[in-house]
């Protein structure tokens, strides 16, 4: 495989639609068009101009009235030569355009190939590349925000940041191994601590937005939790705007766990009801039981549901860690047992505080979306906090290393390795693997 043979693929999706694209790129990819295409010629081609032509087939007859649009290299999304053809969305028709494209002598472009391209070619970063993937498969507008500012290149300035933030104390420690003879003065000790302060204040920064990313990309499991009775089915129902789940005034309804994905101030959320936990009950809703307590084991927050208008009882969520006590049903009367507990105050039935809740759930997965108005929406990924762990581990190394006296030269080492994993977040280091395990999960066209 070459990094600039001609490769082609259908990039809409499969199925029946108005128009089908394909896209082209590669070195010789005009010639390639010129051999399918009826008009089309490779020596008078206008870039960035919408024409129209057939594709024919060996005989000369037309397969289908297209579009054709090109780009010639390095001003288009791959960096090289690119051809687009539109045609009739038909699967026959475009599978047969693609054919064409292939014994034009195009070959099958590879899950992901097209931006790798781009990446090889410098016209995305790392970070940019995952963020079109992010910007793909969002859910929400919050989600989609942040995958557009990942592109546009937010999280490569700040890594940008970082990287001269270790290559500037990296030089200054350097600089000592030059000049064996030079001890470190106060002066310069006291701007290195300084420099490491920054830049792991910065990590710090950087890191503290993974759980944002998780959410965003993953949507939060939110687990409701309760007595049976007390509004859990309810409420889920209040929050979709339809009526998903069973609501009975009879306990023991609900036996099965019941999810549903809807948009939490910008945070997808699953919301799964659970079967009320009580003492007794039949085998059926025991079972149902022990799903619900599976549930709030892997839950992001767990929404506590208690009746507020009848007198409190044992908590089911044993020191309520990551849970959100709720108290419902405030339009029958709060009992007065619940006087001066935090908790928040709501009523599924007259949908009072239903407003409140949602705020404070979304607050609660990933300081809400007001938060981050004012600066760039940074979340980054796993990888993106794999990279920056080991750079943080290995620059606190570098820091103890010269607290303690060591000679310069050995603390190179461990900023050489904290260079090394933060380059790798863009991308800016060649490591085969990341690359494949990052554009194997694109789709072919893409
Ligand atoms: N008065 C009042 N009744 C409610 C409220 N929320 C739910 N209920 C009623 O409480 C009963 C149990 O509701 P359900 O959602 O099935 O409870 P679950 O067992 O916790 O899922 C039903 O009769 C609901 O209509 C509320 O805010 N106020
Ligand atoms: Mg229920």
């Amino acid at each position: 495989m070459s990094d600039s043979d001609v490769i082609a693929a259908i990039a809409s999706p499969p199925g029946v639609g108005a128009v089908s694209l394909l896209r082209l790129s590669g070195r010789g990819v005009f010639e390639v068009a010129a051999r399918i295409l009826r008009r089309f010629q490779a020596d008078s081609l206008r870039p960035r101009f919408t024409f129209r032509d057939d594709v024919i087939d060996e005989a000369g007859v037309s397969i289908d009235d297209v579009l054709v649009v090109c780009y010639q290299g390095p001003r288009s999304y791959t960096g090289e030569d690119v051809v687009e053809i539109s045609g009739h969305g038909g699967i026959h028709v475009t599978r047969r355009i693609l054919e064409r494209c292939l014994e034009g002598g195009a070959r099958l472009a590879e899950a992901g190939e097209f931006s790798l391209r781009a990446f090889l070619n410098q016209k995305l970063d790392l970070t940019q590349a995952e963020a079109v993937m992010d910007l793909i498969s969002a859910q929400t507008d919050l989600a989609a925000r942040a995958a557009r500012e990942q592109l546009s290149g937010s999280l490569g300035d700040a890594v940008t940041l970082v990287r001269e933030g270790i290559i500037h104390l990296a030089a200054h420690v350097e600089a000592y191994i030059d000049f064996p003879e030079e001890d470190i003065s106060p002066e310069t000790g006291a701007a290195l601590e300084a420099s490491f302060a920054k830049l792991e204040s910065q990590i710090g920064e950087l890191l503290g937005t993974a759980q944002r990313g998780r959410l965003l990309r993953e949507g939060a499991r939110v687990a409701i939790v309760g007595e049976p009775n007390v509004g859990k089915s309810s409420l889920l129902n209040a929050l979709l705007g339809y009526e998903r789940a069973i609501v009975s005034s009879e306990a023991g309804t609900t036996r099965d766990t019941v999810e549903e994905v809807l948009d939490f101030d910008g945070f997808p959320v699953r919301l799964i009801d659970t079967a009320g936990l009580r003492e007794e009950g039949s085998s059926i809703e025991k079972e149902g039981m022990a799903r619900a307590r599976q549930r709030m084991e892997d839950a992001d927050l767990i929404l506590e549901i208690v009746d507020g208008s009848r007198a409190r009882g044992e908590r089911v969520v044993a020191g309520g860690v990551g849970a959100m006590l709720i108290l419902n049903k405030t339009d029958l009367g709060e009992e007065s047992s619940w006087s001066g507990e935090e908790g928040l105050r709501i009523s599924v039935r007259t949908e009072d505080g239903l407003a409140d809740l949602r705020a404070q759930v979304a607050a609660r997965l990933g300081g809400g979306a007001s938060e981050s108005s004012g600066g760039a929406l940074i979340a980054i990924n796993a990888r993106h906090q794999d990279c920056l762990r080991r750079a943080e581990q290995a620059l606190l190394e570098a820091r103890e290393m010269l607290a303690s006296g060591e000679e310069p030269e050995f603390v190179s080492l461990p900023l050489q390795e904290a260079l090394h994993a933060i380059g790798e977040i863009a991308g800016r280091i060649d490591t085969d693997e990341i690359l494949g395990s990052i554009f194997s999960q694109f789709c072919i066209g893409k």
